[in-house]
């Protein structure tokens, strides 16, 4: 695929990608371009995926920041017009995130202010260096989350912890944010992060990839459902995978007691 990119680098390595925002002078804040290109290059991964991949980890480039927020110099000078326009392709970026038909581990180096927290917990789960910085300070800019921060932040540590984090604007340090069960798992450096972060896609993709990307699908939906309504969802695509092969497979590999051999169909 395309991987020529202004503000954002897409390398792959086998079966999984590394997706960075790479605006390192501005901390990799999202501008309407970052913005622009993400969607691009993730329409392209959820709809067509041209190099079957299983995995994606999302960082931001160089060890000072993951994301520190959407770029506010930009922002200073919008229109309504232009802050509707920026406000949907965010949110359009972070429904992609959720949408991918594999999973998407957030890598946080540094600061996660803003955007950067909302984009990281678009992802299906957030590993962080220690030096990881979270926070959602828009009231500070007499603004407030735009990107799903309202939403995922409370879904993710809870309502009154969210409301306490989101009216005061304070930043988080990491083992607050692993507390909360924001961070599922704190590294000592950046690359630490990343390798264990490949580690776990592997072990992921030893497994149906049917399966893990139904998973996430269902999971995905019923955080917006009734416990009734989820529990449906899930029966109904519990009771659809019976007609995969690699149900078959994976049941199968189990009674004749060998290594299941998978092929996500
Ligand atoms: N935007 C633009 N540039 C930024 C930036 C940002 N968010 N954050 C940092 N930079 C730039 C700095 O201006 C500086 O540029 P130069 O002066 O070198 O040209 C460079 O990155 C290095 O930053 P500092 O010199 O400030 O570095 P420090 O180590 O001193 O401080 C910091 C690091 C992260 C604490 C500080 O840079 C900082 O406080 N940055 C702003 C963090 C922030 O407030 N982020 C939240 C932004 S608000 C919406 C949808 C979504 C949103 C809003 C609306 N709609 C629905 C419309 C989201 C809003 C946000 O994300």
């Amino acid at each position: 695929m395309n991987t020529k990119f202004e503000t954002i680098t897409l390398e792959q390595n086998g079966d999984f990608a590394t997706l960075s925002v790479s605006r390192e002078k501005s901390l990799n804040a999202l501008n309407a371009l970052v913005h622009t290109e993400l969607k691009e290059c993730l329409t392209l991964l959820k709809d067509d995926n041209p190099d079957n991949l299983r995995g994606l980890i999302f960082t931001g480039a160089g060890d000072k920041a993951f994301i520190a927020g959407a770029d506010i110099v930009e922002m200073s000078s919008m229109t309504p017009e232009q802050a509707f326009n920026f406000a949907v392709l965010g949110q359009d970026v972070s429904l992609l995130f959720e949408e991918l038909p594999f999973p998407a581990i957030a890598c946080v180096n540094g600061f996660a202010l803003g955007g950067g927290c909302e984009m990281a917990m678009s992802c299906d789960f957030i590993y962080a260096t220690e030096t990881a910085v979270f926070g959602q300070p828009e009231v500070k800019l007499g603004l407030i989350p735009g990107f799903g921060g309202t939403q995922r932040l409370a879904k993710l540590i809870g309502r009154n912890n969210a409301k306490e984090l989101i009216y005061t604007g304070r930043n988080l340090k990491v083992d607050e944010a692993k507390e909360l069960g924001l961070v599922v798992k704190v590294f000592a450096t950046k690359d630490e992060m990343l390798s264990a972060a490949t580690k776990t896609l592997e072990k992921i993709n030893a497994n149906s990839p049917l399966a893990v990307s139904t998973a996430k699908s269902v999971m995905n939906e019923g955080n917006d459902l009734t416990i009734t309504e989820g529990l449906k969802v899930e029966a109904k695509h519990f009771g659809g995978i019976f007609a995969s092969y690699d149900m078959k497979e994976g049941t199968s590999a189990f009674t004749e007691k060998r290594k299941a051999n998978f092929k996500g169909e």
